[in-house]
């Protein structure tokens, strides 16, 4: 205990060749040092055992399952699919602060210092292992982050306390050796986040997967109106242009050697399929569109594409459900669920446990290598990615995690059109106003749309790729100089229109026309 003990004097008292006050900078420096390399062990050993488990990604993933449904909804207004790097962002930057004042106050008082690393380690330790999908080891990179961060810091006063021969830096007034720490630990800590793929872009994984074929397969695609309508949104959604949504910070990384599909709860004939014997199951392919409840009127997050997969029905004929089940309750890997009402999943719509996007294997963002999708649910209710169960049960004895939150139990999709052309500013003459109408699985009957406060004037559609895809759009229009307000709706195909009245995402989608503003000229 000889070193703590010198450690654990104040500065000035130790004298001996030690001159000048410790600067504040300098023993901020050294406690944000000190918590990057920690962060930085933490991200590595996490690598190892679970990339969730990193203390960092770890709190914020215990944020945003915490944070009140109004909030995040704001987040997801206002910085769109960048909440999440904003969301890591503010991570860090609290850590940052905390460690700055830890270094600080340890300079005088050490067990303080290191009581507030314990603190903030503890909190990494406590948000991992809680994670709904913790692994055994998920408190392994927090325990070692924050002996690391100990380490290092106690190390740093050693510096601070006796400094003779190792002068400040002359621009800087702070020990060389903590500003060396500090620049190897933001170093380290950086390389150790891309290592683990920390963050959201981890590479998708390319497993060699073949495909199987379709025992239905879907019609050619027709060609879709932006061969001739410029702007339009294309027929079929390119992958990389497909919406993302979900609470996941690390991507869930799941191998088709262990993967495993469990069907369960009230069933007779329980059964877990491995990832051939899914693959071996007959499949369908279908054109389906999908949207979150969270899009808003006239916003991005829908996307229509081919799916290839195996029936739910299937699968829950195989396990015979009870007669008192109401719901599935499907489980992400990383403990995500959403409930599908069992009633919808039978009803003979083409539900499935999708295996391939577009001809390719799912995309790792979008939920490889399985992930369920149900034509006329929102993805909250009936779209786990990264699949891994599907239980059946009750709504009252099972809750999904965004009804958990305040979201509807029920998520039909609400029939809704969006303006994709003209945007802002055109020039006057011939133009084309155009955009896609949904009411899955109910089909769209018609859409028509105002100029100003003009006629209603029905929109000629795109090809009909079903009840569950959405359908393209036009109106070719003789734009005047001039502002503009241009206002579509949309009609499914019993002739219902979609709702005019104003009502904003929550709690089962928004509602109300979509209106876009233009000057020509
Ligand atoms: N595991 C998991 N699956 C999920 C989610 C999620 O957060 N976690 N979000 C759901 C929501 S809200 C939507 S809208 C769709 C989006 O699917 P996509 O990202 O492939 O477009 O995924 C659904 N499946
Ligand atoms: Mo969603």
């Amino acid at each position: 205990m000889g070193n703590s003990a010198r450690v654990a004097m104040p500065g000035p008292a130790l004298s001996g060749g030690n001159t000048g006050k410790v600067s504040r900078t300098g023993s901020a420096v050294a406690g944000i040092g000190a918590a990057a390399l920690g962060a930085a062990a933490g991200q590595l050993v996490a690598f190892l055992v679970n990339p969730a488990a990193a203390p960092i990604v770890a709190v914020g993933a215990a944020i945003v399952d915490r944070v009140p449904t109004p909030l995040k909804e704001w987040a997801v207004a206002t910085l769109g699919t960048a909440d999440k790097a904003v969301l890591i962002g503010t991570v860090v930057v609290g850590v940052a602060v905390l460690s700055a004042v830890a270094g600080i106050l340890a300079v005088r008082r050490p067990a303080v210092g290191y009581g507030l690393f314990a603190v903030i380690g503890l909190i990494g330790l406590l948000a991992a292992a809680t994670r709904p999908a913790a692994g055994q080891l998920d408190w392994l990179p927090s325990i070692v982050g924050t002996a690391v961060a100990i380490g290092v810091l106690r190390l740093e006063l050693r510096w601070i306390a006796d400094r003779p021969g190792q002068g400040p830096d002359t621009r800087t007034g702070i020990d060389r050796r903590i500003l060396i720490t500090g620049a190897a630990g933001l170093v380290a800590a950086g390389a150790a986040s891309a290592v683990s793929g920390g963050g959201t872009a981890g590479p998708s994984v390319s497993a060699p997967v073949t495909l199987p074929t379709a025992a239905t397969p879907a019609p050619g695609l027709p060609a879709g109106l932006e061969a001739t309508v410029p702007d339009v949104s294309p027929l079929r959604t390119p992958i990389e242009d497909f919406y993302r949504i979900d609470t996941a910070l690390v991507l869930p990384r799941v191998s088709t050697d262990t993967w495993t599909l469990q069907v369960d709860g009230m069933v007779a004939a329980p059964f877990t399929l491995t990832w051939a014997e899914l693959l071996a199951m007959p499949m369908i392919e279908r054109d389906i569109t999908l949207t979150c409840v969270s899009n808003p009127i006239g916003g991005p997050y829908i996307g229509s594409t081919r799916f290839l997969g195996v029936r739910v029905a299937d699968l829950l004929r195989r396990a015979q459900p009870s007669a008192d089940a109401d719901q599935v309750l499907s489980s992400s890997v990383d403990g995500f669920t959403a409930s599908t009402p069992l009633a919808v999943l039978l009803d003979g719509r083409d539900a499935m446990v999708a295996v391939a996007m577009d001809g390719q294997p799912l995309t790792q963002l979008h939920g490889f290598p399985a992930r369920l999708v149900t034509p006329g649910l929102y993805g909250y209710v009936g779209a786990t990615k990264w699949l891994s169960r599907l239980k059946v049960s009750t709504f009252a004895a099972d809750e999904a995690y965004w009804t958990q939150r305040g979201w509807s139990e029920n998520g039909p999709v609400k029939t809704a059109t969006r303006i994709d052309t003209p945007v802002e500013r055109i020039a006057p003459g011939k133009a084309m106003i155009a955009g896609v109408a949904w009411a899955t699985h109910r089909g769209v009957g018609k859409v028509e749309v105002q100029v100003d406060n003009g006629p209603w004037t029905v929109a000629r559609l795109g090809p009909d790729v079903g009840l569950d895809y959405w359908r393209q759009w036009y109106l070719p229009w003789d734009a005047t100089s001039g502002p503009h307000r241009l206002t579509a709706r949309a009609y499914d195909a019993s002739g219902l229109p979609q709702i005019e009245a104003v009502q904003d995402v929550l709690p089962d989608g928004a509602t109300g026309y979509h209106v876009v503003q233009v000057n020509v000229g």
